[in-house]
């Protein structure tokens, strides 16, 4: 590898061919913390983005009430101590333009866009064997070429929008909360149809259901919601935290899911406590809000049971709150808790008793079509002024199979993964040398803090580059006998809790025709361990070849 002046993005021109060590594909927060790790070793690094700006999911998700779920004190960078520490959140959830404003903050503090070419989409990564190199199309027409190429793509990056009869024909917006348009949308004296009650809806639905004049919910399933509880961040803890953000981040990523450490889960099952003791850790921790509540105890989601009570627990809640009786029960949820991905709310379940809000059981009376002036189901129409739909995402695999990407003997990724996704760790592929994928399908991505799990990875990645060129390796590849251990291994980790027990997006349930498999890894702590032993055991599982 050469220490190479970084072409800027900016002066490529429609037309010119870019030669780069790393090609990195997406700026949201894994996009720009590998630019700024290879940046920082001397590569000559480009990232390509769809986007006008920096921001990934923060970039694409401005739909009313979007915000973070996760403490913000964890959901920020660690690398760099004078960035955690200058920085201040508003309030233990921030909202979708508070964490943009932190992106395009680290972008302008470590000058990150003169490396990234906006408004550029990816269509196809063919590697050559001859020249060792991957090969990168544009939809501009440009090419580029580099060592190393890293999808930096998200794992909820691509909107599904189900194909219901009539769609076009509507006369009114339609709206995805996966593509939210830049400028206000304003639903006063409005009839607005929602379709879907995922973290998306829910988030937004309270806030619609404020402006709109009438907001109907289209749920096809009922969801286990709890209470975010978000309030301003308090400026003692901040300062606590602060006085050791280090050690606080070391604690976090000891974690199951990489965070939290300041609220561990409970070491001891459901079912080993007396009814009212269970009654009171289940209701201190809905007083504390937010996922905490789901490490109650060790089992809510190794065994049924345990996971009775939870759900249990928080249907009596959703009766509580809710006042017309059918609604109530039409919103409790009876799939196993947190099989689906967990869901935060403010007042979601509140918004139902407001009388310009309906809920209507698409799941007894599926939508049949979308008529030019609102929605019709197996019993009803519906008129409408605007249609939302909260339909989530071809979650882990779709935005990256819908690149043209080929690896050795013009292996088609499409076919290498058409029984679901099969790679080594989640990070690499084999028969696609010099290829990652940040937190990529068969690791702990999306059931762990995001960040966390992304520093995790980039800073992998960075270290193997720097091993590959201390031992002047040109190529790394995955070896199949180790992508075929690591298949089974997240299988059966997988198989061990109830998680691939209902149709969530965790096992691609939600996108007709895909293949129904279990894509992220439980566990983070033990997956980093692994990470690491395998590079002390000079790169287990890996082939190098110069
Ligand atoms: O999408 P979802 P999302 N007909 O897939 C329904 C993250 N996130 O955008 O359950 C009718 O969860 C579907 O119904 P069902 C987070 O990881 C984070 O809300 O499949 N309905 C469901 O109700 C989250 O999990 C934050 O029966 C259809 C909904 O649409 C992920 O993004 C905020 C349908 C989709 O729910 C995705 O969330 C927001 C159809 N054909 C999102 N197809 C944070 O706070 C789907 N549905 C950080």
């Amino acid at each position: 590898m050469t220490k190479k002046t970084a072409k800027l993005a900016s002066n490529l021109t429609e037309k010119s061919d870019g030669v780069f060590d790393a090609v990195i594909v997406g700026a949201g927060i894994a996009g720009m913390y590998m630019l700024y790790r290879l940046r920082e070793r001397g590569l000559s690094s480009l990232v390509i983005e769809m986007a006008s700006d920096v921001g990934g999911t923060w970039h694409w998700n401005r739909y009313p009430g979007a915000r973070c779920d996760t403490d913000t004190i964890e959901y920020s960078y660690s690398f760099c101590e004078e960035l955690q520490q200058e920085w201040e959140w508003s309030s233990r959830y921030p909202t979708q333009p508070e964490i943009l404003q932190y992106l395009n903050h680290v972008a302008d503090r470590f000058d990150l866009r003169p490396d990234i070419l906006f408004k550029t989409r990816v269509q196809s990564a063919h590697f050559n064997e001859v020249t060792g190199h991957w090969g990168l199309q544009t939809d501009h027409g440009t090419k580029f070429s580099a060592q190393f190429l890293i999808m930096a793509t998200g794992c909820l990056s691509t909107p599904h929008t189900p194909a219901i009869d009539g769609v076009d024909s509507f006369t009114g917006p339609i709206y995805h909360t996966g593509r939210w348009p830049h400028e206000e949308v304003d639903f006063s004296g409005q009839r607005v149809g929602i379709i879907g009650t995922g973290s998306s809806a829910v988030q937004s639905i309270p806030v619609i259901a404020q402006q709109a004049d009438q907001l109907m919910v289209f749920q096809r399933t009922a969801q286990y919601s709890v209470p975010a509880r978000n309030r301003p961040v308090d400026p003692e803890f901040v300062a606590e935290i602060k006085a050791d953000y280090a050690g606080f981040r070391a604690r976090n990523r000891l974690q199951f899911s990489g965070q939290l450490s300041h609220f561990p889960h409970n070491d001891f099952s459901a079912l080993s406590v007396e009814p009212a003791e269970r009654e009171r850790i289940y209701e201190e921790r809905w007083q504390i809000g937010g996922f905490p509540f789901f490490g109650s105890f060790n089992d809510i989601l190794r065994d049924q049971k345990s996971n009775d009570t939870a759900a249990e627990f928080v249907r009596r809640k959703i009766r509580a709150v809710v006042h017309d009786p059918k609604v109530a029960d039409m919103l409790c949820p009876t799939h196993t808790i947190a099989c689906k991905r967990p869901v935060l709310d403010s007042s979601f379940f509140e918004t139902f008793n407001q009388a310009n809000v309906l809920l209507v059981d698409i799941h007894s009376a599926p939508i049949q079509e979308i008529t030019p002036t609102g929605l019709r189901t197996a019993n009803s129409n519906y008129e409408l002024d605007s249609i939302i739909f909260a339909t989530g995402f071809d979650a882990m695999t779709g935005t990256l199979l819908r690149m043209d990407i080929r690896g050795r003997k013009g292996l088609r990724l499409q076919e290498k993964w058409s029984e679901g996704p099969r790679n080594y760790l989640g990070l690499t592929i084999p028969g696609f040398p010099n290829f990652f994928t940040v937190t990529g399908p068969g690791s702990p991505s999306v059931l762990v803090n995001m960040v966390v799990a992304i520093e995790q990875h980039v800073e992998w990645i960075a270290d193997c580059i720097d091993y590959m060129s201390e031992h002047e390796h040109r190529c790394i590849e995955a070896h199949l006998n180790a992508e075929h251990e690591w298949v089974d291994h997240v299988n059966k980790v997988a198989d061990g809790t109830l998680s691939p027990t209902c149709n969530s997006w965790y096992l691609g349930a939600n996108i007709p025709g895909k293949t129904r498999v279990y894509m992220p890894l439980h566990g983070f702590p033990a997956y980093v361990k692994k990470c690491e032993e395998l590079v002390a055991n000079g790169y287990e599982g890996f082939l190098f070849s110069s």
